[in-house]
């Protein structure tokens, strides 16, 4: 092949103490060990695998107010961003396989010191915007994106492990699909500074087809800026991907949930990605794994070129007999 079609960076964070559930730091290997780099690969991409970052423990990291683990999360979210700005530097398209949610902190940030600007695609079944004072639970995986937001930075109080973080996202380049499980001070603050979102309402109401038209329409609205995708694999439904630390019934179908990763590929934008909240051990059977995982590989090789129409080399041509 001449030339790759996609350049993949791809990263492991194995990480969960931005929620209390372990397994989901099983992630990275999990979907590495179901064949994503080959496939990735065959579908004509050049990967390279940065492998694992290194999380530190934190000793003595008692709650601040009601936030848990803050310097472990922290910390972990300064290593990360770290390696995804390396990545960046080196051409790639990052690709961020969680760990949890509160991952976004770290992947976001570097990747924004690598742009000049970004829109943010958030698929998830939660909207993670609480601030550490609006946290019902206390965990960050609820929380990245209140520490991101430029509107909201006025509301975050001074947290150890945290106070580093500088926003670098506007209110008005988000995007949230498949929301159906908000706290009210997230519903509040959603509302309040205007920020898109799909929730499975819209979802039933348009079609994934539309809700996807409008998302480009309202990114490119204001000049085409690289996308970054933040998965939760909780937006699809737990029917489908069940082995995950939250459910909410009601969610993405499988068709629904890669349709969005064929028009975030379609846009040509694409500049990170984040795969994240697959716990194995919330999974009562293998099959319960199992599905989770290669739902959690599709995402990723649909945001990539995968389509579902089929494909074929440039040059095929089919065999003459001779
Ligand atoms: N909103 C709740 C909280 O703040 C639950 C959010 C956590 N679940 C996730 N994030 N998987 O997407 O704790
Ligand atoms: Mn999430
Ligand atoms: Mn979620
Ligand atoms: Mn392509």
């Amino acid at each position: 092949r001449a030339r790759a079609l996609h350049s993949v960076g791809l990263v492991g964070a194995p990480f969960s103490k931005g929620q209390p559930r372990d397994g989901v730091e099983k992630g990275p290997d999990l979907i590495r060990g179901a064949g994503l780099v080959e496939k990735l690969r065959g579908q004509g991409c050049a990967v390279k695998d940065y492998g694992n970052v290194d999380f530190d423990d934190v000793s003595d990291d008692s709650p601040v107010g009601k936030v848990r683990r803050p310097r472990t999360v922290g910390l972990a979210n300064q290593r990360l961003a770290d390696a995804v700005k390396a990545i960046k530097e080196d051409g790639y398209v990052s690709v961020m396989l969680g760990g949890d949610h509160s991952l976004a902190i770290g992947s976001i940030l570097g990747h924004a010191a690598s742009q000049k600007g970004l829109s943010v695609v958030w698929v998830d079944a939660h909207a993670d915007i609480n601030t550490p004072l609006t946290t019902p639970t206390g965990n960050i995986h609820g929380q990245p994106l209140s520490y991101l937001i430029k509107e909201l930075h006025c509301k975050i109080p001074a947290v150890p492990g945290l106070s580093w973080i500088k926003p670098c996202v506007s209110a008005d380049d988000i995007v949230y699909i498949g929301l159906r499980d908000l706290d009210p001070g997230e519903h509040y603050i959603l509302k309040s500074l205007g920020i898109k979102a799909y929730s499975m309402t819209e979802v039933d109401r348009l079609g994934i087809a539309k809700v996807m038209e409008e998302t480009c329409e309202h990114m490119f609205s204001r000049g085409k800026k690289p996308i970054h995708l933040s998965y939760d694999i909780d937006a699809i439904d737990p029917t489908v991907t069940p082995a995950t630390g939250t459910p909410v019934v009601g969610g993405l179908t499988y068709r629904e949930g890669i349709y969005i990763t064929e028009v975030i590929h379609q846009t040509g934008l694409l500049s990170a990605l984040d795969m994240v909240e697959v716990n194995p051990k919330r999974g009562k059977t293998d099959d319960e794994i199992k599905s989770t995982v290669d739902t959690a590989v599709d995402v990723v090789l649909g945001c990539f070129g995968r389509t579902r129409e089929g494909s074929h080399p440039p040059n095929y041509s089919v065999p003459q007999p001779s």
